[in-house]
């Protein structure tokens, strides 16, 4: 086990793998990735603007390989997790000139004790298609947050429609915080989160459009509460997600041709029968 990244993760709430992937072994990925923003309509641009957009990878197969890349694998066996299942997964991509991503995290389960343990119950890993820097929106984080209170987890703003389309920028979720900490990669890095951590990004003032995907997953998935397993069950089905409103109509992983699903079944998350999932709760209560 890596005890340093590993105590980076459970300490700060993130580490970053550098040089996980060689840069020609996610060749593809860009390649779809790209293809998938050029079919972007104006309007999903416009709605996701923070975000610069969020495009659901169950809807592009061609990720299977990428959701259980022995790269990954091998990331999950250094942190020490086992039975690590999957659950949604995104394609970020800020367009040139585009506004800062709103501090947020991504942890939906707040309302679980689980929540305020030393358990990590969900983690991001991001995998950004470019060198990232303060200059083209890299990622920033409050070190620490995903396991002590500060002032962010106030709002309740974040994930509204109005933060993603930008209606106000002098909101104080688009603006730098003290204790904030830049985390720029390369191209290849693999950068670990604690879903908990509270995080958001810079504002891209470069030339070029900055890609990242973003892929949740779960670790040691059997040692967590009933309510969370079925709750990330129909996160995985696309159901009552509130950034994925259409979401029950559309692809899943389970709809991927059979040679994609194969690939990525191992990791689907199972769920216990008549067990009524967790409440819906972003914010913690400490
Ligand atoms: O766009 C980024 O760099 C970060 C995206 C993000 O915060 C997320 O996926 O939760």
């Amino acid at each position: 086990m890596n005890k340093s990244l590993k105590s980076d993760l459970n300490e700060r709430g993130f580490c970053v793998f550098e040089k996980a992937f060689h840069p020609e072994e996610l060749d593809s990925i860009r390649q779809t990735s790209r293809q998938a923003l050029k079919l972007l309509p104006v309007s999903h641009r416009e709605k996701n603007k923070s975000q610069g957009s969020l495009i659901l990878i169950a809807n592009y197969p061609e990720f299977s390989r990428l959701i259980a890349h022995q790269v990954l694998l091998n990331i999950f066996k250094k942190l020490g997790f086992s039975d690590t299942r999957f659950s949604s997964g995104y394609i970020i991509s800020k367009p040139e000139r585009g506004p800062a991503l709103f501090w947020h995290q991504d942890w939906w389960g707040w309302g679980n004790s689980i929540s305020y343990k030393d358990q990590i119950p969900q983690i991001f890993v991001m995998i950004y298609l470019q060198d990232t820097s303060t200059k083209n929106g890299c990622l920033r984080v409050i070190p620490g947050s995903h396991r002590t209170p500060h002032s962010l987890h106030d709002s309740n703003n974040a994930h509204s429609e109005s933060i993603s389309r930008v209606e106000n920028p002098e909101d104080p979720l688009y603006q730098s915080v003290d204790g904030e900490h830049a985390v720029p990669v390369q191209y290849g890095d693999v950068l670990v989160g604690d879903a908990r951590l509270i995080h958001g990004t810079f504002p891209n003032v470069a030339d070029d459009e900055r890609t990242l995907i973003t892929l949740w997953f779960h670790p040691n998935y059997s040692n967590l509460p009933g309510p969370i397993q079925v709750r990330i069950h129909e996160i995985f089905m696309r159901k009552g997600v509130d950034t994925d409103p259409d979401g029950l109509d559309s692809m899943t992983l389970l709809n991927w041709p059979e040679e994609e699903k194969k690939i990525v079944e191992p990791m689907f998350p199972a769920h216990p029968p008549n067990v009524t999932a967790e409440v819906w709760d972003r914010n913690p209560h400490w």
